[in-house]
């Protein structure tokens, strides 16, 4: 064949993008394949049959014809790459072609894939035969080696042994995409391999039953739901045995103790205790069935399909067992766990026109009293008066109904949030062995996901905020991999451009006017509101591109993943979070020791807060945003010092529901975890890479002038130049071949229609020998 015919420049295989004149012909010709986009969204296969103008004419895989715009059609992978193993390897990286290669993954139970150094795991809902030691034995010796959890723990343990580089596996995803089962299957693994005699690996793993009962909850998009992100730090001796972890913990807000929403559940402690506990121990915690408790039975829903709570508590002793937390300990952890289940049936009467009220003296009061160590007198007195400063006078007033429900339910919270943390305290005690060294550490960090719902309050705000710092973080790591696997392999590396989320980011820290700034401002202000807030930010902010006025007491945010609207309703005093000091003197007043030593957390001054309901910011008490950037900033400030490890978690439908495969579903969550985004980095340069050695191996035979040297090098570079590649479309690397989108598939296409020839030669010869 001569230059010319063989010649693939002329046709160039257009990009992953819209096609062109030239490559409609070129589609047509080859009959090669197209995702078309129907009515309703979704992509279907099929092959371009004509063009006129800007309508083209497509023959579905499924026999009908439809004629569509051009911006309808994107191009399709050629077959050889149904299902890879890792995304860059596709040919064209739209978004349907990416869709349909996890789905035909999916749909053969191979969850794993990867998309350049990024892991995603699809939810299985299901029990999938990749686990357990023997896979964990084909990891480590490298029989098996497609994408796994296992894989990258692997990757990230040897990276730790031979660098004495601290590690990190990030891993984050929407509710109930997996990220809990995937930083268990993770410590697993490296439990496995860093097992030691002390048993400090089980201890480790132990850990997750008493988070999970303290920290998760049935929510309605996952039967065990974290509700606090959570960052392990586990640490190696210098043989490569675990000897220590530490954990860390970020979340905002509490209100899941007094409040739940149909179909979810409380912290699946309380139910584990009403359904666990012996009857000696019920007695002495007062205790009833859980559906006698106003802040459980409140939601419809009592009980988890498949769980046993019972069970479930057995199993939270062993734990605790295992970190030998002691039986006096344990007593009062219980007994602060029923004190607020009782401090929820406390009840109040109005007593005048003023709906001012009374606490109604009954079993829930006294119980609640006997059960934190203080008088029932006193806890009345806590709970429906509050102190007002006069000049050099103190006045007790009575509160209203409203405000003192919402000094009940605050001090509930504020229990059981002080309780989360000492328990995390005490994990950590239990868990810290010896003086720890830098450089031999690996960080497992779970954390939820962005989330955009109809309506997006305060909680979504610091989710939000959370994870634009993550993708910043997210971004800039792999923006360097891409730039080092250029630079490591002597190629040119022109900077490719790449959004950073810098500005959003400024958007929510910038000070004194950023979005927590203003907000902290406005939460000082007694008569602060929603709309005061609202227009407050709208005024300060509305120039900043990522900030979106919306109308009334709404704004919107342009956040890397799409655009959320936050309502300011709540968020003032989801901020506050205010404790009434009454509330702060009455525990510190406690004989029970852990409530005394809560309230000294808050190292609160009664003096500083002249009005306990009034909503104004404690002086002396950081508002809930800040403490939550505060953790943030912790956490983040680990994370820079390891070498990152990343795991984007999918959900393959909503109904946690095993085989379901929901486009569109799974399409959002590839655009909020930033795959897509990889995807656009990586194809902004040259995606494909290839060793030589993989390249003149594969294409080799094609050349018609016999290549006298040996050298894969040299080969691959006869054949990009047999086929007038053109220079633009490929950079030479010291061991690899980098192309631009799109070039491998026309050279497969040549090595097909060559192999079909030698075929037709052989029937042929065949044929001539009948
Ligand atoms: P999440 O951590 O991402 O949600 P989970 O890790 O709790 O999600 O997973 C939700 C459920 O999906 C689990 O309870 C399992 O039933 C199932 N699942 C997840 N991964 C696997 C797997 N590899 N194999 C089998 N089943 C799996 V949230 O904490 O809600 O954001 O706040
Ligand atoms: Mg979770």
């Amino acid at each position: 064949s001569n230059t010319t015919d063989s010649s693939i420049a002329g046709e160039a295989p257009p990009p992953s993008g819209e096609l062109e004149d030239d490559n409609v012909v070129y589609f047509i010709k080859k009959k090669l394949n197209v995702w078309c986009r129907q009515p309703k969204g979704k992509w279907e296969l099929g092959t371009i049959q004509s063009t006129s103008g800007d309508e083209t004419s497509v023959s579905l895989s499924n026999g009908n014809v439809m004629t569509v715009a051009r911006s309808e059609i994107l191009p399709a992978n050629p077959d050889i790459l149904e299902g890879v193993e890792d995304l860059i390897q596709l040919s064209y990286l739209n978004e349907p072609s990416v869709l349909h290669n996890l789905q035909f993954r999916y749909s053969q139970d191979l969850i794993y894939s990867k998309a350049g150094p990024v892991l995603i795991a699809v939810n299985p809902f299901k029990d999938v035969q990749i686990y357990g030691n023997d896979y964990v034995s084909a990891y480590r010796q490298k029989t098996i080696d497609n994408p796994h959890v296992y894989a990258m723990a692997d990757a990230a343990y040897n990276e730790m042994m031979k660098d004495e580089v601290n590690q990190s596996i990030i891993i984050s995803g929407e509710s109930g995409s997996g990220k809990t089962e995937t930083a268990k299957i993770a410590m697993q693994y490296l439990a496995a391999l860093g097992g030691g005699s002390c048993g400090i690996e089980n201890e480790v793993l132990q850990t997750n039953f008493i988070l999970e009962a303290f920290g998760n909850a049935k929510t309605s998009r996952n039967d065990n739901s974290s509700r606090f992100g959570k960052l392990i730090e586990i640490h190696f001796s210098a043989m490569g045995k675990i000897c220590g972890a530490k954990i860390q913990t970020c979340k905002n807000v509490q209100s899941r103790v007094v409040q739940l929403a149909s179909g979810e559940r409380s912290y699946h402690i309380f139910y584990q205790l009403c359904a666990g506990s012996s009857s000696d121990l019920k007695e002495r915690l007062k205790l009833r069935a859980a559906s006698e408790y106003n802040y459980l039975n409140q939601s419809d829903c009592m009980t988890i399909n498949g769980v046993n709570d019972a069970k479930k508590f057995y199993r939270l002793m062993k734990a605790l067992d295992v970190i030998k937390m002691s039986k006096e300990e344990r007593e009062v952890v219980f007994k602060m766990l029923a004190a607020i289940l009782w401090l929820g049936n406390i009840s109040f009467e109005i007593t005048d026109n003023e709906n001012h009220v009374e606490v109604v003296n009954d079993e829930a009061l006294t119980s609640t009293a006997s059960l934190m160590g203080c008088g029932s007198e006193e806890l009345m007195e806590a709970l429906s008066t509050c102190k007002i400063q006069a000049g050099k006078d103190t006045i007790t007033k009575p509160v209203t109904l409203v405000q003192a429900i919402d000094g009940r339910d605050a001090l509930a919270k504020f229990i059981y949030a002080s309780l989360f943390d000492w328990l995390v305290d005490q994990v950590n005690m239990s868990l810290e062995v010896g003086k720890r060294r830098t450089g031999r550490s690996i960080s497992i960090l779970d954390i939820y996901g962005f989330e955009s719902f109809q309506k997006n309050s305060f909680e979504q705000f610091c989710i939000n905020y959370a994870n634009e710092r993550l993708q910043q973080h997210f971004n800039r790591h792999l923006f360097k991999l891409e730039q080092e696997d250029y630079e490591l392999d002597g190629v040119d590396w022109t900077k490719v451009e790449f959004e950073d989320n810098q500005e959003c980011l400024d958007l929510f820290e910038k000070k004194p006017l950023g979005l927590i700034s203003l907000l902290d401002e406005e939460s000082n202000f007694p008569r602060a509101s929603d709309l005061t807030l609202a227009n407050k930010l709208k005024q300060h902010l509305h120039t900043n591109p990522c900030f979106k006025d919306e109308r009334g007491r709404a704004f919107g945010v342009r956040h890397y993943a799409g655009e959320v609207v936050y309502e300011t309703a709540g968020f003032l005093e989801k901020n506050r979070d205010p404790l009434p000091s009454d509330s702060i003197q009455l525990l510190s007043s406690c004989s029970c020791e852990l409530l005394q030593s809560f309230s000294k957390m808050l190292n609160h001054s009664p003096k500083h807060s002249n009005s306990p309901f009034g909503g104004a910011l404690d002086s002396q008490k950081q508002s809930v945003a800040m403490k939550f950037k505060g953790q943030l900033f912790k956490l983040m400030h680990q994370l820079e010092s390891t070498t990152p490890h990343f795991i984007r978690c999918i959900k393959a439908n909503a109904k946690q529901l095993p085989g379901m495969y929901d486009e569109d579903i799974v399409l959002q969550q590839l655009k909020c975890c930033g795959v897509l985004e990889v995807v656009r980095i990586s194809r902004a340069g040259y995606p494909t890479r290839m060793t030589h050695l993989e390249f003149s191996g594969r294409y080799g035979f094609l050349l018609t002038e016999a290549n006298t040297s040996q050298d894969p090098l040299s080969i691959s570079v006869a054949v990009l130049q047999q086929f007038n590649i053109p220079p633009e479309m490929y950079q030479v690397g010291f061991t690899k071949l980098f192309l631009r989108t799109g070039q491998i598939g026309a050279l497969e296409d040549r090595r097909k229609q060559f192999l079909q020839g030698i075929l037709g030669v052989q029937k042929c010869f065949r044929g001539y020998q009948a």
